[in-house]
């Protein structure tokens, strides 16, 4: 008979985390040290972190050494590519070869899916991903999921123009592409890199919720409805916006589970729901929050809730609930979820994705403010890139 624990064990979720550039390899470096800090050890089987720039690779520090690969050496010397992603792309092709290899010499078979993280306005990330995604589903029959920062409207017309054709080729081989705005998470009167790190924190915590928290427990504690991978997989598809919400219960109610008299924390308005309640609120925090882009969620097609905390928590009503209120903010989105039961957690956190997105509005901007370069090669209208993205609704040209 299957125990619990086998179950828990054969259905987690794990993916394939490559970064890409030097805004994805320093958001792969914090999904990795949120799998360390969490005492996760199995679920992220494959990490590489994939630049150009020497400096940019140097400059981790969660990523093991050897999973940092650096590619046109030949070309430009470990220098980067500035910007411009048709070298971006021709490094990666030239270098496929040991890009193969790498990602082929780690535990790929215990894969169940990729994910390429990458900001979309430099060269690196814009230009190599789409060769990288492109490999991997020529190679893997798992779905391949990509994770893009948006640049700033105040970078520019370049930014702005090599993100939208990165996302154009990304649609044509990604299997869903999650979009995080640096526009909307900057923070003002910050300095830019702890702006970075900041709004890092702001990229990973969801999705490393989503992607890496259901490690194998061992405690034999059967959550609610246990989330497997063939929920997050097909929950993803097309464009895709998410957020997340956090509760961390207080001392004075972990010490009185325990029978223990309360050190003193004032109590918050969470702190005074059931657990069915708590997590309903939690649901419709995650949803009706910031997320990562903003986006209509009635044009959704499908969303997923994750719930990950201490069984104990875990409230069936409270989640069931929770979907039933995104099938109608969503207007009838399929709404897949479940839960990651933690047993040493003193936290409660829930992401909400929204999937199949048909209006992300700056999606349309950002093509509005691209400069579009004509030269031979990268003949790319603006028209050509609103085709490009088949569920973005279309301004007409
Ligand atoms: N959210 C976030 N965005 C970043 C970070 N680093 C850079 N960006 C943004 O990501 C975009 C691409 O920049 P880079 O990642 O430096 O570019 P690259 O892929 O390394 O390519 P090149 O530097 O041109 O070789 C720009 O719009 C940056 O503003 C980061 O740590 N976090
Ligand atoms: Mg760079």
């Amino acid at each position: 008979m299957r125990s619990s624990n086998w179950r828990h064990r054969f259905n987690e979720m794990r993916v394939g985390a490559i970064g890409v550039g030097q805004a994805g390899g320093r958001i792969l470096d914090l999904f990795v040290y949120q799998n360390y800090y969490a005492g996760h050890k199995d679920v992220l089987p494959l990490t590489l972190a994939v630049n150009a720039a020497k400096s940019d690779l140097m400059g981790l520090s969660s990523v093991p050494k050897q999973d940092r690969l650096l590619i046109g050496h030949t070309m430009v010397k470990g220098h980067g590519v500035g910007a411009n992603p048709e070298v971006g792309a021709k490094v990666a092709e030239e270098d496929s070869r040991s890009i193969r290899r790498a990602i082929s010499e780690r535990a790929t078979h215990q894969v169940d899916a990729f994910l390429i993280f990458l900001g979309l306005g430099g060269g690196t990330g814009s230009g190599a991903s789409p060769v990288i995604a492109r490999m991997l589903k020529e190679i893997y029959k798992e779905p391949v999921y990509v994770m893009g920062v948006l640049p700033s409207e105040s970078e520019g017309s370049l930014y702005s123009g090599n993100a939208a054709r990165s996302l154009r080729a990304l649609t044509e081989t990604a299997d869903g592409i999650m979009v995080f705005d640096n526009n909307i998470w900057q923070r003002e009167g910050t300095a830019i890199k702890s702006s970075f790190d900041q709004m890092n924190q702001e990229v990973v915590k969801p999705l490393h919720n989503i992607f890496a928290a259901g490690e194998a427990t061992g405690s034999g504690h059967v959550g609610t409805k246990v989330i497997d991978a063939s929920d997050v997989i097909n929950s993803i598809q097309g464009f895709a916006s998410y957020g997340y919400s956090g509760w961390t219960k207080s001392w004075t109610d972990v010490l009185k589970d325990t029978g223990k008299r309360a050190l003193m924390r004032e109590k918050t308005s969470v702190d005074q729901l059931d657990p069915a309640n708590r997590i309903f609120s939690l649901v419709q925090g995650a949803a009706a929050g910031r997320l990562s882009v903003d986006c209509d969620i009635k044009t959704a097609s499908k969303a997923l809730v994750v719930v990950s905390g201490n069984p104990g928590e875990m409230n069936r009503e409270g989640m069931d609930r929770g979907k039933a209120w995104l099938e109608e903010v969503t207007g009838g989105a399929e709404i897949r979820g479940g839960d990651y039961p933690q047993p040493h957690s003193r936290e409660l956190v829930c992401s909400v994705l929204f999937s199949g997105l048909k209006e992300i509005p700056v999606l349309k901007s950002l093509i509005e403010r691209s400069q579009v370069k004509k030269t031979k090669k990268a003949k790319v209208t603006k028209g050509q890139l609103y085709r490009a993205l088949p569920n973005i609704k279309m301004k007409t040209e």
